[in-house]
């Protein structure tokens, strides 16, 4: 699991960064203490943020809670050995990025979170590796010489993060599949799916399947906002109530529902990740004209 991979590589990281001030402490000015502090703090926290939100899909609160207390932990480690200030300085960054990881991944239309969060990886693990560059600027070449070892070399932390990086991102990095499969079942063949006639569907081969009718026109679905759990099955009917043609895609997925002026036309969908997801009418200048609605999967 490449979640796990990631995390660990952002405890060694912050363990390392840790060791490395703790021991050169006296050789780093309050300002590069207090720096490094704030960065770790940011880093971590935004890192944890957005991989803890995957890992507990649904648990928004515990992700939030369990990032920012992490990432507030990790920024005030780095400012012990400096002040007091950078111990502040660290604890807020951490609260505040641990906040933000999480709010981030969640504003993030599903089919893309992976991708965020393999992009949030590579950016701090990178920002963490030039705030050492800094570090190792700061503390100098002569002092470094006294108290060196392999752990003071950046072409080492280079290593790490190039090696766990490759591993991690060829992995997915959601639990169970990445791909999205927004499943859809077959409750139209060929053309009437454009005779609109929402009776002739499957209500027979899926009973029980809840229907919802989302109205469509010029230029906006009714309802704009869908709220679906994960693993649900709906019934999703597209009412076209205007005078033109006008669909439903759900950006990401496979689903699509196309309805003719008058016409209606459902299609089953339920979703295995939670997220929001995008809507929109592919219709030419329809989604700019306003024709998009958002469903949150939870
Ligand atoms: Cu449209």
């Amino acid at each position: 699991m490449s979640v796990i991979l990631l995390n660990g590589l952002f405890t060694v990281l912050t363990l390392w960064v840790a060791g490395f001030v703790g021991t050169f402490r006296k050789d780093l000015t309050k300002m590069a203490g207090m720096m490094a502090a704030m960065a770790i703090g940011m880093t971590v926290g935004l890192a944890l943020g957005s991989l803890f939100t995957i890992w507990l899909p649904g648990q928004f609160y515990q992700s939030t809670i369990t990032s920012m207390l992490i990432g507030g932990l990790a920024g005030a480690i780095i400012g012990v050995p400096i002040s007091l200030m950078a111990v502040l300085d660290g604890l807020l960054s951490g609260i505040m990025s641990g906040m933000m990881g999480t709010m981030l991944m969640v504003m993030i239309p599903a089919p893309y979170v992976d991708s965020a969060v393999k992009f949030i990886a590579i950016l701090c693990s990178g920002i963490i590796f030039l705030l050492y560059i800094m570090l190792l600027g700061e503390v100098g070449a002569y002092r470094l010489k006294l108290k060196s070892t392999l752990l003071s070399k950046p072409i080492s932390m280079f290593l790490v993060i190039a090696v766990s990086l490759a591993f991690a991102l060829q992995m997915p990095t959601a639990r169970g599949n990445s791909e999205l499969k927004a499943e859809q079942s077959q409750n139209h063949s060929g053309h009437s799916q454009h005779q609109g006639d929402s009776s002739q569907l499957t209500d027979s081969n899926v009973p029980n399947v809840p229907e919802l009718i989302v109205k469509a026109q010029e230029f906006s679905f009714t309802p704009s906002t869908i709220n679906m759990k994960k693993n649900e099955k709906i019934k999703i009917t597209l009412d076209n109530t205007g005078a033109v043609e006008h669909d439903f895609e759900i950006i990401g997925t496979n689903i699509h529902i196309h309805a003719a002026p008058g016409k209606k036309n459902s299609l089953i969908v339920s979703f295995d990740q939670t997220g929001y997801y995008q809507v929109v009418c592919t219709l030419p200048g329809h989604e700019e004209a306003g024709m998009s609605a958002f469903i949150q999967v939870s």
